[in-house]
């Protein structure tokens, strides 16, 4: 069954909302039982909105006219009945365009100047400065306007040769590389740095963000698209053209921007666009159908791919087939195979990473929720013997047996102060891994790096500051990871002692993983050589370039830093949290039993009664225990359920018991 993109996005779409209400139920009951504590609830909230807020980025990378906006529109925008991109001779995307939507803007396409380009900002940093951009509202009801207003990506500029230079679309040392100049000397670069568009359309609702790239002179100018943006999509589809074959320029792009995403993990499509240019009335369908094989052959072999790896379509024809209606069209145009895989890649590559993440999130809860029910049976059976044991003995032995629990009671109140004093330790060593991830410590860590960088003229030992800037930044997520490992030793040997002087059924929680930090660090430092790598060393001498790259390279850096930080957080929260949890049911449990005591004491209750409503209890404890399996049981059920080949499943509410 070969299913449309838009289906399967859908389906996915559908899947993340049924996870979030599961989940936002379980915590909701976890709640009602008092079996929430704050770390949990935190890290259901972050899965919600995990699931929430998942991007997935589709990004289209070829040299100009090999009918990127085209496939774009296809895909995605074909419901709308006409051309959404701007794709027809001469109306080309001149600027790196994103489509996505956020809820808090109106519908509307937002511009960023190209003379931005002459100040050091990082794209990233101008994205936030929302007053820089021009902003065109779009009416989403009226296709013609939208369509009109979306030509202003393909808007262009005349200045002279050094202002080409100045903004990166002039290079003296590869002059076949250079747009033409017109009559007057003036060269044309486009009118945009790069442009927004917030729309919503369905698929764009619920996460899908969709870059076009222009061609190669562009990219190349943008050193931020190449080292963050393009290898964070978690799909890029380089095109090709039939008509023009495999050029150089296209080699060019491959080589810069796709061929090298190999050990990325994202997927990689290669298209062969346009073969309806070889749909030969006089040939036979089995000819035609040969030639497309020859060709998508010569371009695996040029490519180094195998032959399969290609895959020939129309994205025209596919396009004119969904407007119309056309099945037979729809088939010939081979549009459907190629959103299948882009689909079931894509997709299904997101729903492990989310499965995974719910899987662990529900595993933590349900583990932590399991302790306090456990240290809640505990207790309870203590006291029935405890009752059990006063059965027919008299008013002095029932004495002695409350000043008893209030003796270790009072022992039990000494805890705390152990408890503050473990917590003390903590949060001092704690302190450590927080500055070792803080801005100061990155940027000291760059210093020789960025200093390198901003020195003056060529930089030809720049890799090396590279790998040795990359090494100490490597350096510091191994001190945090041994201070993680120093932390939860601490912990460990603290619970003990805990447990064995209190009763407490403390477990020091396994540390985050770093390894992963590790490898998105060696990700950027990858995507930096690879760009310097390819001829881009004379660029680098210009002063302007390299501070972009600076700060595109702290940006990055810092992001990856602070979701390290924000899991060693959550990892603090959860410790605290069973601290407290703890501390809580017992402090609980001794006013229980001293409740108890007083009763049969004062003859406000029988003992038979009392000992009858912790049967009861212990029951209800049990149904409790029972409900949360059955509840985690059934959230990793329909987790599994893959959203690319099952229907969309029904919202079901999980009600609370
Ligand atoms: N014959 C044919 N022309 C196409 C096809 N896809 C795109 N084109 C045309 O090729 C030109 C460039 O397409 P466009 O999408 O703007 O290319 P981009 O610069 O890569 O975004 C336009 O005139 C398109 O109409 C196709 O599948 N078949
Ligand atoms: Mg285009």
């Amino acid at each position: 069954m070969v299913a449309a993109f838009s289906e399967q996005f859908d389906r996915h779409g559908a899947w993340r909302r049924e996870m979030s209400s599961r989940l936002k139920n379980l915590a909701a009951w976890l709640r009602q039982q008092r079996l929430l504590d704050d770390a949990t609830d935190e890290s259901l909230q972050r899965l919600v909105e995990q699931l929430r807020s998942d991007k997935v980025m589709v990004a289209f990378v070829a040299e100009f006219s090999r009918g990127k906006s085209e496939l774009i529109n296809a895909v995605f925008f074909a419901g709308y009945g006409r051309r959404i991109m701007p794709a027809s001779a001469g109306r080309t995307t001149m600027c790196p365009t994103e489509l996505a939507y956020d809820a808090e803007l109106p519908p509307c396409l937002r511009l960023l100047p190209i003379e931005t380009r002459l100040q050091p900002q990082a794209l990233m940093e101008w994205r936030m400065a929302p007053e820089q951009w021009t902003r065109v509202d779009l009416d989403v009801n009226d296709p013609q306007q939208l369509a009109s207003a979306m030509e202003k990506v393909s808007e262009v500029r005349y200045v002279d040769q050094a202002q080409a230079r100045a903004l990166g679309f002039w290079h003296d040392d590869r002059p076949e590389d250079n747009p033409p100049v017109n009559a007057q000397g003036l060269v044309e670069v486009p009118r945009w740095r790069h442009a927004l568009i917030n729309m919503a359309h369905p698929l764009l609702r619920q996460g899908l963000v969709v870059l076009d790239t222009p061609g190669l002179n562009a990219i190349g100018a943008e050193p931020e698209l190449t080292v963050n943006l393009i290898p964070q999509a978690q799909a890029v589809v380089f095109i090709l053209a039939a008509d023009t074959g495999v050029t150089k320029s296209d080699l060019g792009i491959w080589r810069e921007h796709v061929a090298t995403m190999q050990d990325s993990s994202s997927s990689r499509f290669v298209v062969l666009n346009k073969i309806d240019a070889l749909w030969d009335e006089l040939s036979t369908p089995a000819q035609i159908e040969a030639q497309i094989a020859r060709q998508c052959a010569d371009t695996a072999r040029t490519l180094a791919l195998q032959d399969d790896q290609v895959l020939a379509l129309s994205a025209q024809k596919g396009l004119l087939a969904k407007v119309r209606g056309d099945a037979a069209l729809l088939a010939d145009s081979r549009l459907p195979h190629f959103e299948d895989l882009l689909g079931q890649q894509v997709l299904g590559a997101r729903h492990a990473m989310l499965h995974d993440a719910i899987g662990a999130g529900v595993a933590r809860a349900q583990a932590e929720a399991e302790r306090t029910l456990a240290m809640r049976g505990r207790e309870l059976s203590d006291q029935t013997i405890e009752l059990n044991g006063l059965r027919g003995k008299n008013h002095q032995v029932i004495h002695q047996m409350r000043l008893r629990i209030e003796q270790e009671k009072a022992d039990f109140d000494r805890s705390a102060a152990s408890v503050l004093a473990v917590r003390s330790v903590h949060l001092k060593l704690l302190r450590e891994v927080f500055q070792l991830l803080g801005n100061a410590s990155i940027k000291r860590e760059l210093a020789e790096l960025n200093a390198a960088l901003r020195e003056p003229g060529l930089k030809l030992g720049i890799k090396k500051s590279y790998a040795d800037g990359f090494e100490r930044l490597r350096g510091v997520i191994r001190q945090v990871q041994a201070l993680e490992g120093e932390i939860h030793a601490m912990l460990k040997a603290a619970f003990v002692q805990l447990n064995t002087d209190y009763g407490f059924a403390l477990q020091a929680a396994e540390p985050p993983a770093m390894e992963r930090f590790v490898s998105d660090l060696d990700a950027v430092e990858r995507s930096h050589l690879r760009y310097l790598g390819v001829g881009h060393m004379l660029q680098l001498a210009r002063a302007g370039f390299s501070e972009k790259l600076v700060r595109a390279l702290l940006t990055r850096v810092r992001s990856i830093f602070e979701t390290a930080l924000g899991d060693i957080e959550l990892w603090n929260k959860a410790t605290t949290s069973q601290l407290d949890t703890q501390l809580r049911e017992r402090r609980r449990a001794y006013g229980r039993r001293i409740d108890a005591v007083e009763r049969i004491q004062d003859a406000a209750g029988s003992l038979d009664q009392r000992i009858h409503d912790l049967q009861q209890e212990q029951q209800a404890l049990q149904a409790t225990a029972q409900r949360l399996r059955e509840l985690g049981h059934e959230l990793r059920r329909a987790s599994a359920t893959d959203a690319a080949d099952t229907a969309p499943p029904e919202l079901t509410e999980v009600v609370p018991a």
